[in-house]
């Protein structure tokens, strides 16, 4: 499962980063509604398909009223296969993903949305032990806290996907836990609506994962983490980080300073040392004074030796859990710690390949929006839209159209 969870972000994440200038959120999609391809066709062979898995599901106990039920208006979405082939394989620098998921605009809503739902958060914290600020972003960079938390059916999704057959085992497996969800009566099948790769409700859980780990949290007999009122949802989110292991009163991490010369060749996620050992080789706090001790930390360097540095103790593990992705950990420890009230980190990042810092890629974007041209946004992240910016700037001026930024451009546009 977790394979496939860090899979279905890291491509929502892509996906989503596509067009990204303005902060997007980690749902990938916002409303099927407008995109035909996101309604079903008629697909002989995806009807003989769900004739057979009626047979298989039945043996494994789900009933053919549920599957009437479960079925009722759901089919083949080709939208849900164009998604699943386009792909792209790339990975985001750390700089530009907090950036995006942690963006001033993000954490201005995470504080809000905290604010709003304190006491409830509160509430969860007691019962599972998993910080409300911690809960609070892992709410905002999957759903962009509830905003986003997909409306497209998860029997077509699922099932759709299980026939395609690129990863059909799992995708049946989901969709048998789908089924289940309806036979238990947790929500009616038109509400049984997510990503169009079946990640559902505020904190993007995929089928198996809401049968091991969605809790009923106010217990008046629905495990709802689809609707509005976000109870059950942040809970099951809570639940699920407890039962990988989260540690009461311990941290994900923290941001830190090395000394001049520091040996980088200890710094890796598996590279396990106590606070004593760090502390004895020059690490220290990144806004100064001695480390807290909460057991053996790794040292991380996601930018390399000149970028910010952290210390990760084990929660930050149990948070790749959720999604085994670096990044996705660091992002949501740093967002928790924004939201708590947390200052930006302390350390700049290098500049990119281009020699260009966040500020002048910022600057870059802004000089190109008012000449009109057009940057989908000037958070400093060089997304496809901002190179196509860069591009139609180069022609007009006679330069082979690169797309690519740089400082001529940059002192060009001034
Ligand atoms: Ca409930």
């Amino acid at each position: 499962m977790n394979v496939t969870r860090r899979w279905i972000t890291f491509t929502a994440t892509a996906a989503l980063l596509a067009g990204c200038g303005a902060g997007p959120s980690l749902a990938p999609s916002r409303s099927s509604a407008r995109d035909p391809e996101l309604q079903p066709q008629p697909n002989a062979a995806y009807d003989a398909w769900v004739a057979g898995f009626r047979a298989r599901a039945q043996a494994r106990g789900i009933s053919g009223a549920t599957l009437d039920a479960g079925f009722r208006g759901a089919g083949f979405l080709p939208g849900v296969v164009r998604r699943d082939r386009n792909q792209t394989e790339f990975k985001r620098s750390l700089q530009d993903y907090l950036a995006i998921v942690a963006s001033p605009d993000k954490v201005a809503t995470g504080r809000s949305e905290f604010a709003r739902n304190r006491a409830l958060l509160s509430q969860i914290e007691a019962r599972y032990g998993v910080p409300s600020h911690v809960v609070a972003a892992v709410w905002g960079m999957e759903s962009n806290y509830g905003a986003r938390r997909g409306d497209i059916s998860v029997i077509s999704a699922t099932s759709t996907l299980a026939f395609d057959g690129r990863r059909g085992d799992f995708f049946e497996k989901q969709l048998v836990a789908a089924l289940r969800i309806l036979q238990n009566g947790d929500v009616s099948a038109p509400g049984l609506v997510g990503s169009w790769a079946g990640a559902m409700g505020h904190t993007q859980f995929i089928p198996t994962t809401y049968q091991a780990h969605a809790v009923d949290f106010r217990g008046d007999g629905r495990r709802d983490i689809w609707s509005e009122d976000p109870t059950d949802g942040l809970a099951s989110a809570a639940a699920y980080l407890s039962a990988s292991g989260w540690r009461r009163g311990a941290p994900w991490g923290l941001e830190v300073r090395l000394p001049g010369g520091f040996d980088t060749g200890v710094a890796g996620r598996g590279r396990r040392r106590s606070v004593g050992a760090w502390s004895s080789l020059g690490v220290q706090r990144a806004g100064g004074g001695a480390l807290p001790d909460h057991g053996p930390a790794a040292l991380l360097l996601p930018a390399g030796a000149s970028g910010p540095a952290f210390l990760a103790f084990r929660n930050f593990d149990v948070i790749l859990r959720y999604n085994n992705s670096e990044n996705y950990g660091i992002g949501v420890g740093y967002l928790s710690d924004r939201i708590a009230g947390g200052a930006p980190l302390r350390s700049d990042f290098p500049p990119d390949r281009f020699g260009l810092t966040i500020d002048d890629r910022r600057k870059l974007q802004e000089r190109l929006t008012a000449r009109g041209f057009d940057t989908g946004g000037t958070d400093g992240v060089i997304g496809p839209k901002s190179e196509e910016a860069i591009r139609a700037y180069q022609s007009s001026i006679g330069l082979p159209p690169t797309g690519e930024p740089s400082r001529d451009l940059l002192l060009r546009l001034g």
